[in-house]
Formats: C-alpha cells, structure tokens, sequence
C-alpha cells in the first residue's frame, strides 16, 4: 500500500477523520463559495449543526450546471492567486466546466494516484506508458504526476500516435501502460497490423479508466495484450483520476474515502440508498481546497459495497460503473442502458469488441440499431454462418431489452477508432 496509515484504517477512526474534515470543507464553502451560502441558506443547513453521516444527506445536492452556472472561476473557495493549475472538462453540451487546484490539492492529487497506481501492482521499478491526452483533460496530468510520486520512469507519450506509441512501448520497454480500455484495445490491433507479438514487449499491467467497460472487454484485452488489466476511476469536477482503483483481488474500486465521501442515491427520488444498492454515485470532498464539491451528483450508476477485502485495505469499494443516468437511453417508452447491449454483444464469439448503437425516428417511432464488427470468418466465409450469427444475436438483444431491435453486422475494423473516450451511441432523434 502506498498510504497504509490511511488506506488500512480502522471504521470507526476513518469515519471520525472523514467528519472532521467534513466539518472544515462545508465551514470553507459556505464562508468562501456564493453558491454554498446561497444552498444553504436556503436549505436552512447550519455547518456546523452536520454532525454525522446521517446529518450529511440534510445537505441538498450539486450539480453540473452549477459549475456551468459560475464558469469559470465562480465556484472556487480560493483566490485565483492560490490556484496553481486548472483543468477543465469539455463536456457534451453548454459551457465547459473549470476546475482549479492548490498547491495542496495538487499534493494530495499525486499522493492519491499513486495508490492506484500501488494497488493495481505498479512499483517504482516500472516503466509507465501515459497514454491518456495531455492537456485540459484530467487523466494525462493526473496519471503523470501520480506515477512520477511513486518513483516509476515515466513516458509522457499522450494519445494518438498509435504506431509510435507502440515502437516506444517496445523499444522503451514498457511494462505499464495507462490509457482509456477503448484505446489499449485499438493499440492492441495496430500491434498485430504491424506484425508484433505481445511476447515481444514487456507490458505487465494495464490502468484503465475513465469510461465504462466491462469485464468482457478485460478479459479481451488480457488476452490480447498479455497483461493484467485493472480499471480506475475519477471525475474532473471532484478531482481527476485518483477517486477510486481496483487491488489485485479485482473486486471493485477501492474509494479514497480519507478524501471522499461517496453516497448512493435514487436517481430518481434523490433518496439516499443502503450500502449494497445499485443507484447514482454522490460524492463529497474533504480536502480539497480550490474547488470543494458537496454532495456533487456524478451521473454514474455503482453500487457500493463495504465487505473486507483481501487486500488488507479497509477502503469501501464501488463496482465497475455500468452507465451513466444521462446515458439512458428511452427507446418507444423502454429505458435501455448500452452496457445491456454490451454484455448480450460480447458473449458471442465472432463478436468483436466494437459496436456503435444508432438511435433514430421513423415517423413517430424510435428505432435502435446495434452496429457490430464481427471477426473475419463470420464476415467473410459463408453467408449462412453469418445469416444464423445475424439472426439469433439479434433476438437475443430482443428479447433482453424488451424491444425490437435491428443488428447489422459490419466488417471488422469498419468503426471508427478512438485514441480517448470512445463514443458508441449516436442518437440522431431531435432533442
Ligand atoms: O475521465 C478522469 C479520469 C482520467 C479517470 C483517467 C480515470 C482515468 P472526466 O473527463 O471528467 O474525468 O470524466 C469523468 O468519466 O463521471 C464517468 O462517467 C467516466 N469514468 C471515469 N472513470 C471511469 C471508469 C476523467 N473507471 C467521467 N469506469 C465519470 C467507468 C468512468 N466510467
């Protein structure tokens, strides 16, 4: 463990360090932030009458507008002159949204990648290929200084550049590579078109994150690339990458709680829910000194569990993000997650692990399209085989969603390939 005064804590200790920098965040906001007193003035929420957890879910929630709302400087709890780096996430719709950090905040921010980093098997010996962009996004600057913390030697290569990124991976010898699952799977398939076998390289572990996947993309991208792959998980708004990191037990995310409250609401009803059920993700910060977040409503669907872990750490942990609540999909009245899709997709062999869903409007009904690659044998060979592949796939998808669905089955490497987040449904309805 990197921290293991903080990771391995006791319950009861952890959860009197969390209220008490509960406390000085929420005194922090409501002093220094306009939006905090106007909330809880609003709300009648006195901070320091927030005693417990339980008081915590008085608080009302935060969202995305609100930074939106105060682009770009106006929810900081500093004066500019403190803040020494900002980000900013460019988001689908409306203005981007700004994030700052203090010197501190930076501090922390490396102190908590690099147990990510730790959990998910890297050492100082590593040599760790940052593919994640460099720039406003969160995850090349996040990684970077988060492995540069542990000590590892660091390859700041970026995204995009595939081929060279894969002559760098194997002439630098790289044994670490970090980067969207998306985009270790495309490098995957530039190292075969350039004829090098994953025995070639030295990659051991793979640090994945910052969008959904699931564990049969995991198990492709093992395979193909010869290396453990571990996911993690952050959002620009609470801090970057570093809010949460599988162990090598692989049994969800283990959440920096020392820094981070999370919750688990009702989308719906905005209801706090019991450890074990599956809802939105809400999560507090406790340290952050430029942009302290309150009860900050992420959009991601998790369930959190606080079962032991093998791995000694006592940090609760949150499964794999399935969705997002803003990437529900309501097709002819039907609610239809894509990672419902995925998971009928990736079952088949001969699927391959690139599909693109295609919302339109016939009239007045909605119509989903399910595009998949499939590999060369199903494509190709025998149109019989590809017909039969065609058909029952197709009714699967069907009948899990509860709606017809239409499943056209394209050449393989047809789809467009992403070097970040990769973008798989295209709804073209008007909004
Ligand atoms: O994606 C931060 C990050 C960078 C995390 C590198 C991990 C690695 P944003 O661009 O603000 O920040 O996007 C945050 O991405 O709310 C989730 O919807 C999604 N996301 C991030 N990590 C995961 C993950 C970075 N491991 C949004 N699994 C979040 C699923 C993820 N979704």
């Amino acid at each position: 463990m990197w921290e293991k005064q903080y990771e391995s804590m006791d319950r009861n200790d952890l959860e009197q360090l969390q209220l008490e920098r509960l406390q000085a965040t929420l005194n922090r906001a409501y002093r220094s932030v306009r939006f905090y007193k106007a909330l809880f003035d609003e709300a009648g929420i006195i901070p320091e009458e927030i005693k417990t957890m339980e008081d915590l879910a008085h608080i009302p929630f935060t969202r995305k507008t609100a930074l939106r709302d105060n682009y770009p400087y106006g929810m900081f709890a500093v004066p500019l002159r403190e803040v020494v780096r900002i980000h900013s996430s460019s988001g689908t719709s409306g203005k981007p949204t700004v994030v700052g950090y203090t010197k501190n905040d930076l501090a922390h921010w490396s102190n908590l990648v690099a147990r990510i980093l730790v959990s998910a098997g890297v050492t100082s010996e590593d040599v760790i290929q940052i593919a994640f962009g460099y720039g406003l996004f969160t995850g090349g600057f996040g990684l970077h200084y988060g492995a540069e913390r542990l000590g590892a030697s660091v390859i700041p290569v970026s995204s995009g550049n595939t081929e060279k990124q894969v002559m760098i991976m194997k002439d630098y010898k790289t044994t670490v590579l970090v980067c969207t699952p998306s985009y270790a799977l495309y490098i995957a398939e530039v190292l075969e078109q350039m004829g090098i076998h994953p025995n070639e390289l030295s990659l051991k572990i793979g640090c994945f994150g910052a969008e959904t996947w699931s564990e049969s993309i995991r198990g492709k991208i093992e395979e193909i690339l010869y290396i453990k792959a571990r996911d993690n998980y952050g959002l620009s708004e609470i801090i970057g990458p570093g809010v949460a990191g599988e162990c090598q037990y692989k049994c969800g995310m283990h959440i920096n709680e020392d820094h981070f409250i999370p919750e688990i609401i009702n989308p719906e009803t905005g209801e706090r829910l019991p450890i074990g059920e599956k809802g939105e993700l809400v999560l507090s910060t406790l340290t952050k000194e430029a942009l302290p977040m309150i009860r900050y409503r992420t959009g991601d669907i998790t369930r959190l569990t606080e079962e032991p872990c093998q791995c000694g750490r006592t940090l609760m942990r949150m499964d794999r993000v399935t969705g997002r609540t803003d990437d529900m999909l309501i097709i002819r009245g039907v609610n239809v997650f894509p990672s419902q899709i995925e998971h009928v997709l990736l079952e088949e062999e001969g699927a391959e692990p690139h599909y693109q869903l295609i919302v339109d409007r016939e009239g007045a009904l909605d119509i989903l399209e399910v595009r998949l690659e499939v590999c060369d044998k199903i494509f190709y060979d025998e149109v019989k085989l590809q017909q039969e592949f065609q058909k029952r796939v197709q009714k699967k998808i069907s009948s899990v969603l509860g709606i017809k669905v239409k499943l056209t089955l394209i050449e393989p490497k047809s789809l467009e390939r992403t070097a970040g987040k990769s973008k798989r449904v295209i709804d073209k309805r008007e909004k």
